[in-house]
């Protein structure tokens, strides 16, 4: 069964822990500072892969974590860096937070690696600390956490072109012909369970993507066979190309038409606007011109015009240059309209927090009820983290870095005065200018 969908937590890695060393010199008693820093910690890294094309692998994982950094040594030797992780998915994946339901990341370009879980920062070995006012630091800076989130990996296929239409007509046959995908194709019927993408080179220079769909029934729309699930991947193609099968005895081509068509419509009418193109494939077939003039006479019927047809055999490679431009030419006017039709997607736009804005901010507000200063915020969250109240040195660290925030000078402009109650992080402090 094809799976487009699965759940999974990532971890990345934490960062190793600065040590607190000294060193030990001949005729020497006490030695200067030497405890290295810790390892930073693997990250989560996603890359999105065109010869990726379905998510179960992932499917049985529940939890994928990224390597630890190990802790500073004596010596002043760092911690060796976890490992990232690095996990491929099919082009098109997206990464939901699946408590919040936020669209973390839409893996729409190739190769590109996404970090989606930063690796804890090493911490500091107390040699990084030495001045020349404490040439003796007995403290270091515990690694960073690292992160942890679940999320959502929904697969929606992404390509330029999207071949669609009943099964057999000959998708998958076309695909091989044009691309360097080879997907089954048995003599005797193999229908295409998952989606199967294909990079397609024009020889002018010019390359598309190109998706061979599992074949879609009547009914596709509301369910029915295969096909309900791979209609969601038709919405993210740029243009949609109809393959109809001039070999068929029963039925006719028109028919077979309409009934994609209305699928399509069915499921979302906004696929529709999209640019398409009429294939007729198996031209080599005894059945082809009778197909061909009926499908001609049908569409005239309805549409009051004719039909622009594309003819080809797939299995002797006739028509296929003509239908690669056809599709390379149709896919660069829809470029130019720049409407993208999008799905329901309802998603809040989410954003990555980089260190730097993490580190601007800090607020003080009055607690009046407690009648309490309180200082909050990332930068404070990340410096009380590694405040050491039984520790001198970090104590005197920490009014510095305090100071140097502006922190003071805030609390100052609120009103605060020696005396009163400064609350930071859990720790209540006396404030004193
Ligand atoms: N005579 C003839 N047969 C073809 C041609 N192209 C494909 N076929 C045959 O048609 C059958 C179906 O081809 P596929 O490419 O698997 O069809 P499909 O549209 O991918 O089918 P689904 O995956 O079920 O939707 C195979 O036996 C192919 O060999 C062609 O140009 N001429
Ligand atoms: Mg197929």
């Amino acid at each position: 069964m094809f799976i487009d969908e699965t759940i999974l937590k990532i971890v990345s890695g934490h960062g190793g822990d600065g040590a607190v060393a000294f060193r030990h010199e001949k005729y020497m008693e006490k030695g200067g500072p030497s405890g290295g820093n810790g390892g930073k910690g693997g990250s989560i890294i996603f890359i999105a892969r065109t010869n990726e094309n379905t998510l179960l692998p992932l499917r049985y994982k529940r939890i994928i974590k990224a390597e630890n950094g190990e802790n500073g040594k004596i010596k002043n030797m760092t911690g060796k860096s976890g490992e990232d992780t690095i996990i491929n998915v099919p082009l098109g994946t997206q990464i939901i937070n699946n408590k919040t339901n936020e669209l973390i990341c839409d893996l729409t370009i190739a190769d590109e690696p996404v970090e989606v879980l930063k690796g804890g920062k090493g911490g500091r070995g107390n040699a990084e600390f030495a001045n020349s006012r404490n040439k003796a630091p007995k403290f270091s800076e515990p690694g960073g956490p690292s992160e942890e989130l679940e999320i959502r990996l929904v697969l929606k296929v992404l390509a330029d072109a999207g071949l669609v239409g009943l099964p057999s007509v000959g998708k998958s046959t076309i695909i091989s012909v044009i691309s360097e995908c080879k997907p089954k194709i048995a003599s005797y019927h193999f229908t295409t369970l998952n989606p199967n993408l294909g990079m397609v080179q024009v020889s002018d220079g010019r390359s598309f993507v190109c998706a061979d769909l599992p074949g879609l029934i009547e009914g596709a729309s509301s369910g029915l066979g295969l096909g309900f699930q791979f209609l969601k991947h038709v919405e993210r193609t740029k243009v949609i190309i109809h393959v109809l099968d001039g070999d068929k005895i029963e039925g006719n081509l028109f028919n077979d038409y309409e009934t994609i068509l209305n699928e399509l419509k069915i499921y979302d009418e906004n696929i529709l606007k999209k640019g398409q193109l009429i294939v007729i494939n198996k031209s080599d077939s005894p059945h082809f011109n009778d197909n061909k003039n009926n499908f001609i006479k049908d569409y005239k019927n309805k549409y009051k015009e004719e039909p622009e047809i594309i003819i080809i055999s797939a299995i002797l490679n006739e028509g296929m240059d003509n239908l690669i431009y056809k599709i390379a030419d149709l896919i660069d006017s829809e470029n130019e309209k720049i409407e993208i039709v999008t799905s329901e997607e309802s998603f809040k736009e989410y954003k990555f927090v980089s260190d730097e804005e993490k580190g601007k901010g800090f607020t003080v507000t009055k607690d009046y009820e407690n009648l309490v200063y309180v200082v909050s915020g990332p930068i404070i969250d990340e410096l009380m983290r590694t405040f050491r109240q039984d520790n001198q040195d970090s104590v005197l660290k920490f009014a510095k870095t305090l100071k140097k925030l502006g922190v003071e000078e805030e609390l100052k402009i609120n009103g605060c005065q020696n005396g009163d109650i400064v609350r930071i992080g859990k720790i209540d402090f006396e404030f004193n200018d």
